[in-house]
């Protein structure tokens, strides 16, 4: 366990460890605070950054986790339709109850509360990843599996036609 982690940083180490999973969280001097940021600071194509957005089901107010390559932007319609409701704005105060963390550095696992989850298709192509860490200077590298077993989440197509 790196000691020198930042608090919320090292709720996210505590959560692969206590997961089984030997990653390892970085804190970075640059900012990973967006995905092309989050790039640049690892040096990998944005398409290999792990986005996790949270959403609002409308209808139920639950909250809902998307994990988008990158590079994509989410279809909304697409969601709603695995869902099975409309979806509503989740704001950073939201972000914030239901994970733990903000926007910015909100990690794929080491929630407040579980997370319903899908996971974007297109981030199966990639050997390996790189997803936030709990605050925006740290992130850590990951494979597809590693994601689809620390999220429990549905594989599935959420991207918007216009994305490559
Ligand atoms: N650390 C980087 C790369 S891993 C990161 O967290 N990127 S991110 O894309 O997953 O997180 C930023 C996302 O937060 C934005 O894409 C956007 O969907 C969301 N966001 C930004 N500002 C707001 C806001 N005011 N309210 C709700 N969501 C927001």
């Amino acid at each position: 366990m790196n000691a020198s982690l930042s608090p919320s940083a090292r709720k996210v180490q505590q959560a692969l460890q206590a997961m089984g999973l030997d990653l390892q969280v970085v804190e970075l001097p640059g900012s990973t605070r967006t995905a092309l940021e989050a790039a640049q600071a690892v040096g990998c194509q944005v398409g290999q950054i792990v986005k996790s957005l949270i959403f609002k089901a409308k209808r139920s107010q639950r909250p809902i986790m998307v994990v988008a390559s990158g590079q994509n932007r989410v279809d909304e319609r697409l969601v709603e339709a695995l869902i099975g409701e409309p979806l509503g704005k989740a704001d950073a105060d939201f972000v914030r109850e239901h994970t733990g963390f903000v926007i910015g550095g909100v990690p794929p696992l080491g929630h407040t509360e579980r997370l319903d989850t899908y996971i974007d298709e297109d981030l199966l192509q990639y050997d390996e990843i790189w997803a936030a860490a709990g605050t925006p200077h740290a992130v850590f590298s990951l494979t597809p599996g590693d994601l689809v077993q620390m999220t429990g989440g549905k594989v599935a197509s959420i991207k918007q036609a216009s994305a490559q």
